[in-house]
């Protein structure tokens, strides 16, 4: 399939192997790069060494756009964007960069001149998983966006050792086995070894004067390790610009002299290094945060320090004085894992480069931004001021003075009211104290936004309420948005392909609201049939896949119903499979009943210490293992449980749905994201008013969603009535045949007892509802046979999903940040 690219120039004034973009310069390229740097004759080559040797050319493309971007942003002084993100979950790299540089039909036809196999060369790349899920991926999407919208930009992170685990099924239970990305090395990144900067831990603060007699602190740590730069160019769609992706990986301390301080200790002295290496060693694998560990709140510290000493360092050797620095930086913190930036933005203007108090607030103050992900309570971060003392005393310091005179306006705009000092305060002080780092981070940004409308509207009305009662222009929203190139260009070239010959041309794919003019062809049969062909072939290729990977054979005839995401009790996976076991019953009652045939295919990671969640996904693969063995119904049922969701497994995903499954009980998705690239792939949305689920139903219309379950506002009241699941339980008896089923030991070999922490936690807290919504559930998914049914009438509302689906471009969300909350224009990049 060959895939709508950006017009291929073949400029032969740039027909150099290294950069040249046509056939011949890329096939001399590929040669050159197996050559020298993989050092390898065709003859011998390993598939990783053709996938090194294509990476290396296509890197090689990249760098000559970036080292032009890198002149307009330094001559121009360009204000810059900087992204910091814990986690930015990026997916396979190689085809993404051929397709932003508009060679991918260059490259396929070099590669099949030259007898290569172009898909497999691209399967040989290994994910980097830096991320856990929707926070990463939005995180590099927006990475994609920055340069397609020719915004100056520079994302920072943390270059894990080890990203989030992979995930195999055993016996149906999870297990997770260790990412081990870098084994193969990433040719993609660019170490920077005199790019490092020492980040300091521990010990204690001291008072003295300076020379000019002022009073001020000095930081005595005991712990000092290095954080060491590796660089990825982000190019853009189309476009000249190539922004920088920095990741930090820690060392040992070089100036530290660790060998003096352990004069003759040489195991003492290899120990340090080690420990030293552990903070980038591992990505913590839950996507909503858990407990307080030392390490993590390290890992935190030591990318924020790393990345604002080095915007320090750029801004005094290309701009100069400090007071200028929020001019040239705008700081979006991507939720509160960076929020220690804040007070580390702080001693360094004040402890490193003698400024007093109200200019470093007022350069901090003006420089960040804050971008709140969740309003689940328990992922709201908190860490002990214990931990926080031991780990950061001079940081513990700066954050009780910040609260000391924030506190103070809150008492001077609420005379008396001393409850809502104690709610606001940085610190809590009930129990075990500790710092409230979502306050931090409001407190030290000049902006706040939720990632979709809903979702800023409960953040205004519930956890920052009083925040916006006393800062109501602080609080915005940016609905969040993901990348056409990834998830449409490049993981569905037919659709990608078909759209382009009805849309006329490419430019929806910088330009997304195009798409629109797919509506007026919703309804032509053959435009219809089209788009199921291609639908059935990506359904084709994902059978294929899933019967090598798991044995279980599907028929694309048939509706592919899909929930893929990562596994929460608040997503609901256990509504949908009690739909599945409804299915069955009904079946197996009714052998004779017409149903609509449908495979159901699961996928998504539970934390590993996550025992609820774990148990969902072994009660999922224990249903399948039922069905699929039951001749009696596995014509007209079948489920799958693909392992080992990914953004590449994602990608094989989201082309081959009909159905996506949104299923979140009302209030708890701050967005979700997986949502927009169902639906762009042409699949309908069966989904609650939960997160950006609310946008995309107005943008596709009421018609064409299909939508259940209860209201934030009825969530509420249910709540306060006191809800009482056992009582949703009895009252209805398919549900009690459902549930009781689980309970029966059917899909457990006689064990009554393994779902029954589940089971019994359903009927007696089920704290997301999912009885409640499960006859609302019910008759939605009977409404999705039915237009099911009528194939005409299925293919035009898909049609149109992805006519409407502009809004949810990230291109969209990224041109809001940067004109309501960054305050920064594009700067192009030539493209010669
Ligand atoms: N888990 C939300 O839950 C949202 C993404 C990106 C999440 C999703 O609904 O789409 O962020 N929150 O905005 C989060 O990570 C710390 O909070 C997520 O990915």
């Amino acid at each position: 399939m060959s895939t709508p690219a950006p017009a291929e120039t073949s400029d032969p004034v740039r027909e150099h192997t290294r950069t040249g973009l046509s056939k011949a310069a890329l096939m001399q390229a590929y040669i050159d790069n197996l050559f020298y740097i993989q050092g390898r004759f065709r003859e011998v080559a390993t598939p990783h060494d053709r996938y090194m040797a294509a990476a290396f050319t296509a890197r090689d493309r990249l760098l000559d756009r970036w080292l032009k971007s890198a002149q307009v942003f330094k001559t121009t002084h360009a204000r810059t964007v900087c992204y910091l993100s814990a986690e930015f979950l990026l997916g396979p790299h190689l085809l993404n960069n051929l397709v932003n540089l508009g060679i991918t039909r260059a490259s396929r036809e070099a590669a099949t001149e030259m007898d290569l196999d172009f898909n497999a060369i691209l399967e040989e790349e290994e994910e980097p998983g830096l991320g856990n899920g929707g926070l990463g991926r939005l995180a590099a999407c927006f990475m994609d966006s920055l340069s397609t919208c020719q915004i100056p930009a520079i994302g920072y992170g943390i270059r894990y050792e080890f990203g989030i685990f992979d995930q195999a099924i055993e016996d149906g239970w999870q297990v997770e086995k260790s990412d081990t990305w870098l084994r193969n090395g990433n040719p993609w990144e660019i170490p920077r070894p005199k790019i490092r900067f020492p980040v300091l831990y521990g010990g204690y603060t001291q008072s003295y004067q300076d020379q000019d007699g002022r009073a001020r602190t000095r930081w005595v740590p005991d712990q000092e390790i290095d954080g060491m730069a590796y660089d990825t160019p982000v190019l853009g769609y189309g476009v000249g610009n190539v922004n920088l992706l920095r990741l930090w990986k820690a060392e040992a301390s070089q100036s530290f002299d660790f060998q003096a301080f352990n004069v003759g200790d040489y195991y003492g002295a290899v120990h340090a290094k080690i420990e030293a290496e552990t903070i980038s060693k591992v990505l913590y694998p839950n996507d909503e945060p858990e407990a307080g560990k030392a390490l993590r709140l390290k890992q935190q510290f030591f990318f924020v320090s790393c990345s604002l000493q080095d915007m320090i360092r750029l801004h005094l050797n290309t701009v100069g004085p400090l007071e200028t620095f929020a001019d040239k930086f705008v700081v979006q913190l991507n939720d509160t894992h960076p929020s220690l930036a804040v007070a580390e933005l702080m001693r360094l203007l004040m402890d490193e480069q003698g400024m007093e108090w109200e200019p470093a607030w007022d350069i901090t103050r003006r420089t960040f931004c804050y971008t709140n992900h969740t309003l689940l309570p328990e992922a709201l971060e908190t860490w002990s001021v214990n931990l926080f003392e031991r780990l950061l005393p001079r940081h513990l310091e700066i954050v009780y003075e910040i609260n000391r005179r924030f506190l103070d306006e809150v008492r001077m705009r609420f005379l008396g009211d001393e409850s809502r000092v104690a709610r606001m305060s940085l610190i809590a002080e009930e129990g075990v104290r500790r710092v409230r780092m979502a306050h931090l981070a409001v407190v030290g940004s000049r902006a706040v936004n939720g990632v979709a409308a809903l979702h800023s509207e409960l953040v205004k009305t519930t956890i920052l309420k009083d925040f916006h009662d006393l800062w109501p222009e602080k609080f915005h929203n940016v609905t969040n948005g993901v990348t056409p190139r990834r998830f449409m260009v490049v993981s569905n070239p037919r659709l990608a392909h078909l759209i382009t010959e009805v849309c006329g041309d490419d430019r929806w794919i910088r330009d997304l609201g195009r798409l629109r003019e797919l509506e007026s062809h919703a309804d032509d049969p053959e435009v219809q049939a089209r788009w199921r062909q291609v639908k059935t072939a990506a359904k084709q290729d994902l059978a294929v896949w899933l019967r090598q990977n798991t044995g279980v054979e599907l028929n694309p005839a048939v509706m592919f119903d899909v929930l893929a995401k990562r596994f929460h009790e608040y997503k609901r996976q256990h509504l949908s499979i009690l739909h599945v076991i409804r299915c069955y019953q009904r079946l197996k009652q009714n052998p004779g009943q017409e149903m609509v045939p449908r495979a159901f295919v699961f996928g998504g990671k539970a934390a590993p210490g996550y025992y609820l969640a774990k148990l969902i996904i072994k009660l999922i693969n224990s249903v399948a293992e039922v069905i699929n063995h039951d001749p009696q119904v596995n014509g007209s049922i079948r489920v799958v449980f693909m392992p080992d969701f990914n953004v590449k497994n994602g990608q094989r995903l989201y082309p081959a749905a009909d159905l996506s499954e949104q299923i979140s009980l009302a209030g708890k998705e701050a967005s979700g994201t997986g949502n927009m690239k169902f639906s762009m792939n042409g699949a309908l949305t069966i989904g609650t008013l939960d997160g950006a689920n609310v946008e995309i139903r107005e943008e596709v219309g009421a018609e064409n969603f299909f939508l259940f379950g209860m209201t934030v506002d009825e969530v509420r009241q249910k709540q306060s009535a006191g809800y009482r699941p056992w009582d949703i339980y009895n009252g209805d008896p398919e549900l009690k045949a459902d549930i009781d089923l689980i309970s029966s030991g059917l899909f457990s070999y006689g064990d009554t007892n393994l779902f029954r922490p589940l089971t019994d936690h359903l009927l007696h807290q089920d704290p997301f509802m999912v009885l409640a919504d499960y006859r609302a559930y019910l008759d939605c998914q009977e409404r999705v046979g039915a237009v099911w049914r009528d194939p005409a009438q299925w293919d035009r509302m898909s049609i149109l999903n992805v006519a409407r689906m502009g809004k949810f471009s990230s291109d969209r969300a990224i041109r809001e940040y940067a004109e309501r909350i960054w305050q920064i224009e594009p700067l192009p990049v030539a493209l010669n």
